[in-house]
């Protein structure tokens, strides 16, 4: 997997590396904040980084690790390890990144030796439903769907109980990102999340927030709101490799208070990648400094 993240944040990279074109041993302060603020961390995080740096004006990279570490305190809860099948909730924005985030879990879930179902719940958009079929056939895996306009809660209760019927680990399930306004489409998901606990108890295990990365720190109220109807367990940035915006991960940990649980880094199933904050923050400050071996 190493790499991988890099190949992400490559044009996260490419902003720093236009601030600070030679790596430094020491980093003054203001390059440190004017990287941090190109790489779309909001300007009152890096504030508040700033301040928790010793005061030299000069820091080290231990120093700035300590402290960008500090964000993500933030882990996934108990349900995780609940018994099968495992009920994945994907919900977020049009045009997120839902449905081919769920193709990539599910190849994930697979390659992990795992039966996975998918749910086509989001019934507001017929492309949707077909988008989600197309990727069921090419992986091989199998999807309860229904047709447009249909209830949505009863595709996800069909998903459940069919993964029960057939001991399937993985049951995951897409919503609508949209709906004719917000009401309907708040009521929509809390009745979801409803049945999915009448087809099994405790389901969903987990509320998976999908955050387009493109939009940076500019997601973050969306998340919120997002937060406050369902209650969200973890999030998935997708299309790190689309943009510059890769130091919004910080903010986005931070004023959520939910863990970061994969990056999406390109449109194919394995495109998605698990979520270290370690090695996130030695790739970016690897951009920054010089390595002991003098390496660029
Ligand atoms: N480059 C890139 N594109 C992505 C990524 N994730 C999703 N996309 C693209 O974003 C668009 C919207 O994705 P989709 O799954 O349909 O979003 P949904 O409306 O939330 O279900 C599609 O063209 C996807 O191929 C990613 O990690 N990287
Ligand atoms: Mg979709």
């Amino acid at each position: 997997m190493i790499g991988f993240i890099k190949k992400g944040l490559g044009k996260t990279l490419n902003v720093i590396r236009d601030v600070l074109p030679q790596k430094v041993e020491k980093i003054d302060k203001e390059t440190l904040e004017e990287i941090l603020i190109e790489a779309d961390v909001p300007y009152e995080l890096v504030e508040e980084i700033i301040y928790y740096l010793p005061p030299q004006e000069k820091v080290e990279e231990k120093d700035i690790k300590r402290v960008l570490k500090s964000y993500f305190i933030y882990d996934i809860n108990e349900k995780e390890k609940a018994q099968n099948p495992f009920v994945d909730l994907v919900i977020g924005v049009n045009g997120a990144g839902k449905t081919t985030t769920i193709a990539k879990l599910a190849n994930n879930y697979k390659k992990d030796g795992k039966k996975v179902i998918l749910g086509a719940s989001d019934t507001f958009r017929a492309a949707a439903i077909e988008q989600l079929t197309k990727w069921a056939n090419k992986l091989d895996i199998p999807i309860v769907s229904t047709k447009q306009g249909h209830d949505p809660s009863a595709v996800a209760y069909d998903t459940i109980s069919s993964a029960k019927a057939k001991d399937i680990d993985n049951v995951i399930i897409d919503t609508a990102g949209r709906l004719h306004n917000q009401t309907n489409l708040s009521n929509e998901l809390k009745k979801i999340v409803r049945i999915c606990n009448k087809a099994k108890e405790g389901a969903p295990n987990r509320k998976i927030l999908i955050l387009d990365g493109t939009q940076g720190s500019s997601a973050i109220n969306q998340a919120k709101a997002f937060n406050e109807i369902v209650g969200v367990d973890a999030i998935i940035i997708t299309k790190l490799d689309g943009t510059a915006k890769g130091g919004s991960l910080f903010a986005i940990a931070k004023e959520l208070q939910l863990p970061i649980i994969h990056v999406g880094v390109g449109e194919g199933e394995n495109d998605l990648i698990p979520f270290d904050p370690d090695e996130y923050i030695d790739t970016i400050l690897e951009s920054i400094f010089v390595r002991e071996d003098g390496k660029k």
